[in-house]
């Protein structure tokens, strides 16, 4: 099954937004397969966001990102990387629609709430920077899983 990368990045951890999140992530009927709070490190954090290095943003979003927790998730189901990133909206809060996370719930390009991978590979990689694989629960059903399992 597709796996992407989402985290709840510390603006949206401190503004208490976590259970809402997740909701959404669990209404469109996303399968979590694992979450956990961390506390980036320096060298988590250059390592994610490694494509961004040299950019004008990129010291302010190294210490954005370690300054305090963030939720960390694996999240699997069918297209599931384009779907997160639909349900996130645009990378700039005044560009995402209303009735997505960013569009909802962030108002500053640097303060936008929530990550996801922006590509299988993406994901993949990113992944290995958060989770062991041992950490991941990939072997029980959704009820959707279930429903297909009857047809
Ligand atoms: P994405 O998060 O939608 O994939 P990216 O272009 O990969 O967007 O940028 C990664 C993160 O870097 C953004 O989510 C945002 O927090 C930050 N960022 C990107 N561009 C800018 C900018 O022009 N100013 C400030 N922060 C930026
Ligand atoms: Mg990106």
């Amino acid at each position: 099954m597709e796996r992407t990368f989402v985290a709840i990045k510390p603006d949206g951890v401190q503004r208490g937004l976590i259970g809402k999140i997740i909701t959404r992530i669990e209404e469109k009927g996303l399968k979590i397969t694992g979450l956990k709070m961390l506390s980036v490190s320096k060298e988590q954090a250059e390592k994610h966001y490694k494509e961004h290095e040299g950019k004008s943003f990129y010291n302010d979003l190294i210490k954005y990102i370690t300054s305090s927790p963030i939720i960390a998730m694996v999240v699997e189901g069918e297209n599931v990387v384009k779907t997160v990133r639909q349900l996130m909206g645009k990378t700039n809060p005044s560009d995402a629609e209303i009735g997505t996370i960013r569009g909802d719930y962030s108002a500053e390009m640097s303060f936008n709430t929530i990550h996801g991978s922006d590509s299988i590979e993406s994901a993949e990689r990113e992944i290995k920077i958060y989770f062991t694989e041992e950490e991941i629960c990939s072997n029980w059903k959704t009820m959707y899983e279930i429903i297909k399992s009857k047809l």
